[in-house]
């Protein structure tokens, strides 16, 4: 194993292990081996979640853990994210971004907002259990060029198709670009509810958002 990916090894069993001193370290460590803090988050600590996330199926780990490796990864986050803004994707457009109502994983949208910002986006962001009415007046509000929005629950996803057809009732849909993304989104399911796109991680989620941006200017 190379020294790069040892520390990514790292990255991810201090979220496994819920271990916050680890989590920094490593962190650190990344940065200072030149790994791109984009890659520490999504090939680190990201996949650490993972493993959290299959343990409390299996009954091993209890909400008290899932809480821990939330508030592990945020630690992480906080050390990695000064390192983001030098990144490689140039292009500024706006984006509103929530998870939708019922849902309070908040995870992988501040990863999304997070790398959004290092892509030199201007970002609204709505937070956690944002209803459809919300999204339509943050659109009516700031209008952005990319409406985001994240899902971790299956009970949750089907908000995802009540903001779009707001969105169209309000006649506010053709004026956006739709990206959608967390654990149960496909990109079926995208296209099923009329998203123009879903992504399975933020790196993907943030280059088609400049793709998007390009295109327009
Ligand atoms: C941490 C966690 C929690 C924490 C959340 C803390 C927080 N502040 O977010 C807490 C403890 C609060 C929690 C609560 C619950 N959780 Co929970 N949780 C998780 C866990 C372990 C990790 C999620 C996570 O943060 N992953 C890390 C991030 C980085 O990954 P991500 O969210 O997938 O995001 C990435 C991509 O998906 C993508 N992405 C995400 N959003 C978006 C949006 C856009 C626009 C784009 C482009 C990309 C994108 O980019 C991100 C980075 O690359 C998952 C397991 C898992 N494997 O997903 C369960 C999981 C999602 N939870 C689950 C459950 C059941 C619950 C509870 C119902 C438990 C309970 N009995 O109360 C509650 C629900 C609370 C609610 N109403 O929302 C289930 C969902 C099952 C299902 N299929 O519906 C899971 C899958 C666990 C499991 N295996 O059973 N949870």
């Amino acid at each position: 194993m190379s020294n790069k990916e040892e520390i990514l090894a790292r990255l991810r069993d201090a979220i496994v292990n819920l271990d916050i001193e680890a989590v920094q370290k490593a962190a650190k460590d990344a940065i200072d081996a030149g790994i791109p803090a984009y890659k520490a988050i999504i090939e680190g600590m990201a996949k650490g979640m993972e493993i959290v996330g299959k343990k409390y199926e299996d009954g091993e780990y209890f909400l008290a853990e899932l809480i821990m490796a939330g508030e592990t990864m945020k630690e992480g986050m906080a050390v990695l994210e000064p390192y983001l803004k030098a990144g490689d994707i140039k292009s500024a457009g706006k984006v509103v971004i929530g998870t939708v109502r019922g849902d309070l994983h908040d995870i992988g949208k501040n990863v999304v907002v997070t790398l959004l910002k290092a892509a030199n986006f201007e970002v609204i962001d709505l937070g956690v259990d944002v209803s459809a009415e919300q999204f339509v007046e943050a659109v009516k509000k700031h209008n952005p060029d990319i409406v985001a929005m994240s899902a971790l629950l299956t009970t949750t996803m089907i908000e995802m198709e009540n903001v779009i057809e707001s969105l169209k009732k309000s006649g506010l849909r053709d004026k956006v670009k739709i990206i959608i993304g967390g654990a149960p989104i496909t990109p079926e399911y995208a296209k099923k509810i009329g998203a123009d796109a879903a992504a399975k991680d933020a790196v993907e989620g943030v280059r088609r958002c400049s793709e998007w941006v390009e295109a327009k200017q």
